[in-house]
């Protein structure tokens, strides 16, 4: 069975939000915070009342946010890698870096392979038939004789990442961002001096991102872009820093977190492949032993982490003979992601489809193809609090009842669920902070929480194997399930089973005489984790979340000592309640803090320590030279990825699938350049993509403060506030087609059409791209058929069926319309 997770978004933020108050500088930029996050925001108003920060917003749309913004510049969708490239020449040819910084923190000073190659936009090992780079081989450091990657401290080595990256974005002018962005050069030079101001140890920038950024064919390579800007700036690690991911729904973070994405596990490992049967070899590829001396690669415990999972898993079933529970894990061909699951129902491959707190009509792209692709089930089980147009969807295949329900065939069992408010539980907001919640109310009618309908759901699926047998039950029918009333786990059995606990006594490793675990105890972090089966651990990183001393999460404690928003006894963050990731290098090499009015750790001579959790060995002396990005076999940040990204190891500028110019103005004449040569696009979808001359305007997708995606139209008072479908449209596009404010438009792509009330406004212009005009229009995300809103056509009827090839995350941002009156 496979998860269909939908992966729309990902990552965290590597600092939290109240640490946002910290920032000299805050850039929003593929987001709308103040609308889509106004309580967090509130950080930022912080920050610029009493830091005097500046708030940057580089959006197509002047949004909410730019409203309060001291900087807006506009740019075109899709287009960021151009912006944020041209950032890093800036800083590069205007030498704003943080010297130090990037020299002992980066892996600036590597030598990358000979063989490594880029050409006209494509990166050695590229293969046109399978779209794509099998071979990522050449993507690699040179290594020495003792297998370390050779280094020149100097940078002149012409192969030393600094050379590369420098030769690389030098093509990224000024020039060229106000040609492909439509940004005014000015204005992009304006940004990257602001910017630049933050290149020393007492000033930090803060970058706030979130879907217009992800949504895009090369979302996932713009945010590494915005990554490689916060590096050269000294901005990772530190105080007021940082990139940070604004996440989703409220516990999107927790679900990352626990591996509800079909490749993954929990605590981001990752399920192995068809070819990887062999479990050593499995745990060989994940346990990255350091690139250079004295790092610490801290996944190189990978095994500790997966041995515990397994126990945590099959329990006593998991042993060192089946490989701790390994050969019970399903083996992936491919990803099995939401794309992939509506085109495998598309071609008829899928029999059922359960989906849980989720809209696929709604929320996934083309909704044509997902109705389509729902028609050809047998069954579909919609386990939600409403009836949402996924559950209704045979009554509206097509749009607005256009073909008769009883052409459909697919049985749809709605089981009503409960909402956070009537459970206890935790969530994972994106900073990383687990903070438990307890019931408000009473669940109405029937409805039953999530545990309790998959726990029904599990015991009959395991009596079923347990009589009928079926072709490998072992999984199922040995599952660990040690729950008081198995029809219904608690919210809180399974938190202290993710953070796991002691099978046996557990000996201190430095006296194994003195016991520091009992068999039976809650452990208290994911040191204590061994690979040996005396541990369980559902969760690694959540690992000291449920200790012997009670739930972390539940702590309420806001006691601030250093006064720069440190809360560590306010609920827990994963890892260890740090933070602020990479905090070591808020630190010079000496490991004296670099700002003092922002200390978060120091080195005491005999230990780390400070206002937050050291992300360092506690007692690893500065002078080892261990690096700061421990997670990383490098010891160091990466500008050059290696085999990380599909694209390649360098950001590149590929433009939106659906574009208005037709070609990549950074490669007018290599076609394979165009759009995102890696991305993900199943082959029927081609014949979907729209092309300017027939749809010349860009739209765009997004939602508004007054509604939650597609479920707060079922509330009055939201219904009240923002009762209609709108399109956002700018003056000069509503006068050429001859529309007035009110008025009703069409909107058209290739895939089909919306009609909508037309809101002319001075918030969108249009871009001037190549000499060209290019018009916009904004389509909010928020209507569809069901609920107390008027009914309105789903926003995802007009999107492209296409996605990022690292996250599978769709081009939700980016794609050609035509507008007309209706
Ligand atoms: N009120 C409310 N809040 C929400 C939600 C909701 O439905 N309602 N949803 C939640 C969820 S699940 C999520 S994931 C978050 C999303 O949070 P955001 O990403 O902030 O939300 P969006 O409205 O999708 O905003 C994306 C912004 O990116 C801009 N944009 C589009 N394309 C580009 C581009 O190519 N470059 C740049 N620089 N900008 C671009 C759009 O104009 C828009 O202003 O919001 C969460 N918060
Ligand atoms: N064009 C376009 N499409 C988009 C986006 C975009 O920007 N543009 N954004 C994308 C993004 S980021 C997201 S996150 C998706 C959102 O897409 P969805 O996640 O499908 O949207 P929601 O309406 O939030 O649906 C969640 C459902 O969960 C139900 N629910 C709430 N609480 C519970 C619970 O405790 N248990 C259960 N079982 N159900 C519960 C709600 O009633 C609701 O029906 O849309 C995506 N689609
Ligand atoms: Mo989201």
């Amino acid at each position: 069975m496979a998860g269909l997770a939908p992966t729309f978004g990902r990552g965290a933020m590597t600092n939290h939000w109240v640490d946002i108050k910290n920032a000299d500088v805050i850039l929003v930029m593929g987001g709308n915070s103040a609308e889509a996050h106004p309580c967090g925001f509130k950080w930022v108003t912080e920050a610029k009342a009493h830091r005097k920060a500046r708030l940057i917003v580089v959006d197509p749309r002047f949004t909410r946010t730019a409203s309060v913004a001291d900087f807006y510049t506009p740019i075109r969708t899709g287009t960021d890698i151009v912006f944020l490239g041209g950032v890093i020449n800036y800083l590069l040819t205007h030498d704003k870096i943080q010297h130090d910084y990037v020299r002992n923190y980066t892996d600036m000073p590597f030598i990358v392979r000979e063989d490594f190659k880029f050409d006209d936009g494509i990166y050695s090992g590229f293969d046109a038939d399978k779209h794509g780079y099998p071979d990522k081989s050449t993507w690699d450091y040179e290594r020495g004789d003792d297998n370390f990657v050779k280094i020149d401290p100097t940078l002149q080595h012409p192969r030393c990442v600094y050379n590369l990256l420098k030769a690389h974005y030098s093509r990224y002018t000024p020039e060229l961002v106000e040609r492909v962005c439509g940004t005014p050069s000015a204005a992009f030079v304006h940004v990257c001096e602001t910017l630049a101001g933050t290149a020393v140890p007492d000033r930090a920038a803060t970058i706030l991102y979130a879907l217009g950024w992800t949504h895009h064919s090369v979302g996932s390579q713009m945010i590494r872009t915005g990554a490689m800007v916060q590096l050269l700036l000294g901005n990772i690690g530190v105080a007021g820093g940082g990139m940070n991911a604004l996440r989703g729904h409220s516990n999107i973070q927790g679900l990352t977190d626990l591996g509800l994405m079909s490749n993954l596990l929990t605590g981001y490992m990752t399920l192995p492949m068809q070819a990887e049967q062999d479990f050593d070899a499995y745990i060989a590829k994940r346990a990255l032993q350091p690139l250079r001396p004295n790092q610490l690669s801290y996944w190189k415990n990978y095994r500790a982490f997966f041995v515990s999972f397994m126990k945590s898993w099959w329990g006593d079933a998991a042993t060192a003979d089946n490989h701790w529970g390994y050969d019970y894990l399903p083996k992936l061909d491919k990803s099995y992601d939401l794309m992939q699951g509506i085109e495998l129902m598309h071609q008829g491959k899928m029999n059922g489809y359960i989906a849980q707190g989720f809209n696929p009509l709604a929320a996934a792209p083309s909704k044509a193809k997902t109705a389509a692709a729902l028609a050809k089930l047998k069954w579909l089980v919609i386990m939600d609090p409403l009836a949402t147009e996924t559950s209704e969807f045979w009554n509206h295949y097509g749009d607005f009842n256009d073909v008769s329900p009883s052409q459909i065939q697919t049985e749809v069992f709605r089981l009503p669920a409960t909402c956070f408010a009537e459970e206890d539980g935790s969530l994972v907001s994106s900073g990383r902070v687990l903070q438990w919640h307890w019931k408000g109310t009473e669940p109405p009618g029937e409805a039953r929480s999530d545990l309790e309908i998959m726990g029904g759901l599990f015991l009959r699926i395991r009596n079923l194997y347990r009589t009928k047998g079926g072709k490998y039950p072992d999984p199922i029918v040995n599952l660990s399930w040690p729950y008081a009333n198995p029809a219904s786990p608690t919210p809180e059995e399974l938190a202290k089973e993710y953070n796991g606990r002691a099978l046996a006594d557990l000996p201190d490793p430095k006296d194994a005489t003195k016991v520091v675990v009992k068999k039976g105890e809650q452990l208290a972090g994911f040191a204590q984790l061994k690979d040996d089966g005396s541990t369980a651990s559902g969760c690694w990183i959540f690992c000291g979340a449920w200790t012997q001393a009670g739930n972390q999460m539940a702590r309420r404690d806001n006691a601030d000592p250093t006064g720069i928003g440190q809360t560590l006894g306010w609920a827990w963050a994963w890892p260890a309640n740090r933070r602020v990731l990479y905090n070591r290098a808020s630190c010079d090499m000496s490991g004296k803090p670099l700002d003092p009015s922002r200390k978060l750790i120091a080195w005491n001579g005999s230990t780390w320590g400070g206002a937050d959790v050291p992300d360092f060995k506690l007692d690893e002396p500065p002078e080892n030279g261990m690096g700061p990005f421990i997670m990383l076999a490098e010891g160091v940040a990466r500008f050059f990825a290696r085999d990380a990204m599909v694209e390649g190891p360098f950001p590149e500028h590929y433009e939106p699938f659906e574009n208005p110019l037709g070609h990549n103005p950074l490669h007018p004449n290599n076609a394979l350049a165009t759009s995102n040569p890696a991305a993900r696009v199943f082959p029927d979808d081609r014949a979907m993509f729209g092309t300017a001359d027939q749809f010349p305007v860009i739209a765009t997708t997004y939602r508004l403060t007054e509604h939650f995606h597609y479920w707060t139209k079922h509330v009055r008072l939201n219904a009240i506030l923002q009762p209609e479908q709108f399109v956002e449209i700018g003056e000069e596009l509503a006068n050429q087609i001859g529309v007035k404010h009110g008025g009703r438009v069409k909107v058209s792509s290739k895939r089909g059409y919306i009609v909508a009330v037309a809101v002319v406004t001075k918030r969108i212009k249009p871009f001037v791209i190549e000499g060209r005009k290019v018009q916009m229009v904004g389509v909010p995300l928020h209507w569809g058929f069901m609920g107390l809103a008027k009914p309105g056509y789903l926003a995802n009827t007009l999107t492209p069926s296409v996605a990022d090839g690292n996250s599978q995350t769709p081009e939700f941002k980016s794609f050609l319309v035509k507008v007309e009156k209706a």
